[in-house]
């Protein structure tokens, strides 16, 4: 495929030492042979070699750069491609690009490297998405899932499950059109095995999609309890930090506080809360009432307990509304002599889901920590190799190819004519092709392009 020349400063503006500008396209090596004198013979350009030298807007210098040629097809977008690493300053950097665009090259829309990749077939379209994760990728973990995509792992898993329904759909297509001829035709049995076969794997996949977006996007943890239990010094005690105000009088905390963390690579949106109590304060009780709202989304509640009290009637309130959520149940300040009536709180709670803790000589913390992993991970705590599926796009288009077999099932296990069958599986098919961008329409494309920063 034949494009023009693109250009982009392909890192961030305004901090490093140096930036690197990027040409890729057919014009790419003319446009530098223009603007660059390199300090010594410049006919000699190696591949991928750096060569020394300044680039000039006519008589005028703009800076001292290194200069990388790539030759095409062995390049990130099989084009040719050259990177120009100047000085990082912003100055610099447009002043090269604008020279590049001057001189025939074309301002790269957000993305375009990338897209250019995948239509020159360098990757696939999970392949470029995980790209994007990749550099966006806010913890190890997400950032191996990507890795493990960008490898072609998710790629090859569902080509295979394509190309098996593909298979069962050329039988069908035999037993259709040549129903008088002599050909083995293919029998529900068989057709239903391969169907069946068919959806456990994607299946499996789905399931590994909920630890998939967890990963991604953090888990929504949300610390809640009676005022002055301990709920800021948790979130300070966990982000190593003094984070949020901690004073010994209640209601300290009056909106909720929202912070980033990783636990062994899980991410963790952690949400401090107003403690829960009916109040006059207006300002308190409009901070309650987002406590509630925040309680209600979240994916794990921590809720806390002063150990040093007896249970309250607000505790008592605040454990029944806990008890049908994903929840651990921190009895805090166990430094102190405790008052806490135990067995109320077992009654309730699994010996798992409740950790003694004090956030004045931090222990528990590991316990806790523990408990967040396991909730996040079921047994399995490594998944080591296997496909995580974390794509919002590639979850939707599972469900759905999911759906059209289970419906090719239906119709097989009634013996329906094969006409009824084919549908579904064909679009099942489609549905797998769109994850991997066999069958991917254009305007597809390009929403999932332009997520991309320039210069990618
Ligand atoms: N002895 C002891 N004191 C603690 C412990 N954890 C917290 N405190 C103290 O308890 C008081 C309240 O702590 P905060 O973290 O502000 O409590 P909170 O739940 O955020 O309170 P509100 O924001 O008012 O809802 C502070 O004086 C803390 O120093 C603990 O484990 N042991
Ligand atoms: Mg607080």
């Amino acid at each position: 495929m034949l494009f023009d020349t693109i250009a982009a400063i392909s890192t961030p503006i305004g901090e490093g030492a140096i930036g690197i500008v990027r040409l890729s396209g057919p014009e790419s090596f003319g446009i530098v042979d223009k603007i660059f004198k390199a300090n010594v013979d410049k006919l000699d350009w190696e591949d991928r070699k750096l060569k020394y030298g300044h680039i000039y807007d006519g008589d005028h210098l703009i800076d001292e750069v290194m200069i990388v040629k790539m030759y095409a097809p062995r390049t990130y977008t099989r084009e040719d491609i050259v990177e120009i690493n100047c000085h990082g300053g912003a100055v610099p950097l447009r002043e090269i690009l604008r020279i590049c665009l001057r001189e025939g090259a074309r301002l790269a829309e957000r993305g375009e490297f990338t897209k250019r990749a995948f239509l020159n077939g360098r990757i696939d379209l999970a392949q470029a998405e995980s790209i994007m994760d990749l550099i966006n990728s806010k913890t190890n973990k997400g950032f191996d899932i990507a890795i493990n995509q960008l490898e072609g792992h998710l790629s090859n898993k569902i080509n295979m499950i394509r190309s098996e329904l593909i298979k069962i759909m050329a039988e069908v297509e035999v037993s259709i059109d040549y129903p008088e001829e002599d050909i083995e035709e293919i029998t529900y049995d068989a057709l239903g095995s391969g169907l069946e076969n068919a959806a456990l794997q994607i299946q499996n996949l789905l399931k590994s999609s909920n630890t998939g977006k967890i990963i991604r996007e953090g888990l929504k943890t949300v610390i809640i309890g009676k005022p002055n239990v301990g709920k800021s010094s948790l979130m300070n005690v966990l982000l190593k930090d003094s984070r949020a105000i901690v004073t010994d009088i209640p209601g300290t905390t009056r909106d909720v506080i929202e912070e980033f963390l990783s636990v062994d690579g899980i991410p963790i949106k952690l949400v401090d809360t107003a403690g829960i109590r009916e109040t006059e304060d207006l300002v308190e009780r409009l901070g309650v009432e987002k406590s509630k709202s925040y309680f209600n989304a979240a994916d794990l509640v921590i809720f806390m307990l002063n150990g040093a009290e007896p249970l309250s009637p607000e505790d008592h309130m605040l454990m029944e509304k806990v008890k049908d959520k994903p929840a651990i149940v921190l009895i805090n300040k166990s430094d102190l002599e405790q008052k806490i009536e135990l067995e109320s709180i077992s009654d309730i709670f699994s010996n798992e889901q409740i950790i003694m803790t004090s956030m004045s000589n931090e222990s528990g913390i590991q316990q806790l920590e523990d408990e967040i992993k396991r909730l996040v991970f079921g047994i399995q705590i490594d998944q080591g190799n296997q496909e995580i599926v974390s794509n919002t796009r590639h979850i939707a288009l599972l469900e759905i190819a999911l759906k059209h077999i289970n419906e090719a099932l239906n119709a097989t296990k009634q013996s329906l004519p094969y006409d009824f069958i084919e549908v579904d599986v064909k679009e099942a098919i489609v549905q797998l092709g769109l994850v991997t961008g066999e069958s991917v329409a254009s305007d597809l494309m390009q929403t999932i392009f332009s997520q991309f920063c320039l210069g990618k």
